[in-house]
């Protein structure tokens, strides 16, 4: 059966590869991020490809009112959500705590934290109607290990986690799902976007790793979608090979 799935985050990375494979799978797609070039791109390729449906606008999780406005707007036009990939998210900086930049910190929370709040408090309204639906937050093995240098980045991805769990809680006498994803390394522009456009440094983030692609995370994803009614997987931490923990990684 073709469901409704919308992704945060769709124009790179993990989200791009998700929305990939939900098309592969057949299913209709609405789609947003800030860049409306990349997504204009990501819909013209998807639907030559596939024979599915896919929706997309703009969108700064980070606007409270611009997601309150637009986040209902879009799943009205689209008709309705069954699946919300809550991706949307990123790191910026790599300091001591001590010398971090403010700006940097606000940025992450209001992003990784606030943003994914203010998206799943809009669309949980359509689930709780229809009495179903699943919300896939993407967290990270940095939320369950705090790295030297990381610690606000960290602590959002710890903070995705504990809301799946109050969410899952609080819903419980519905049938919606929900499951927290919680990749290591993914080789992705996420550490372009970390060091602020500073390619060098991040090519070096993955030298030596044969660090996990955005398209087996996004495999993981549809599989997570993919079980039956009575089986909710509430969390998938998933590793690169030469991965022990958060940052602990053997370059080789
Ligand atoms: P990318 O930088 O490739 O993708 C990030 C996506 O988030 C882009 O589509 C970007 O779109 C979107 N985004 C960022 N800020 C906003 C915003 N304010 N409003 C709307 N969309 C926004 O990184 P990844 O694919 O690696 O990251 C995706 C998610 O996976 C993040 O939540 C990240 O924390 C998480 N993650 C990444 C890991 C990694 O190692 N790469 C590992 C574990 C988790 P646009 O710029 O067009 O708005
Ligand atoms: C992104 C993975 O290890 O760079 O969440 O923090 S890591």
């Amino acid at each position: 059966m073709c469901r409704r799935v919308f992704v945060t985050g769709a124009t790179s990375g993990i989200g791009k590869e998700i929305a990939i494979s939900f098309a592969q799978y057949g299913d209709n797609l609405l789609l947003c991020a800030r860049r409306e070039e990349k997504l204009a791109e990501l819909k013209a390729e998807l639907e030559a490809d596939y024979d599915v449906r896919v929706d997309t606008f703009t969108l700064d999780v980070r606007n409270r009112e611009e997601v309150e406005t637009k986040v209902p707007q879009a799943i009205k036009a689209f008709g309705g959500v069954d699946i919300l990939v809550n991706n949307a998210g990123l790191a910026q900086g790599l300091d001591d705590f001590q010398d971090s930049s403010i700006d940097d910190a606000v940025t992450m929370i209001d992003t990784n934290v606030k943003g994914l709040i203010y998206v799943a408090r809009k669309v949980l309204p359509f689930m709780m109607e229809q009495n179903s639906g699943h919300i896939i937050n993407m967290g990270s093995t940095a939320g369950i290990y705090a790295y030297a240098k990381g610690a606000v980045y960290c602590a959002t991805k710890a903070a995705v986690k504990t809301l799946s769990d109050g969410i899952r809680i609080d819903t419980i006498a519905t049938d919606i799902k929900v499951t927290t994803i919680q990749p290591g390394i993914v080789e992705t522009p996420f550490s372009e976007v970390r060091f602020h456009g500073d390619a060098q440094r991040a090519a070096s983030v993955y030298a030596g790793i044969d660090a996990i692609q955005p398209e087996d995370v996004a495999d993981i994803v549809l599989y997570v979608s993919n079980q039956p009614k009575r089986v909710q997987i509430s969390d998938v931490t998933i590793m690169a090979n030469q991965q022990a923990t958060g940052f602990m990684v053997h370059k080789k």
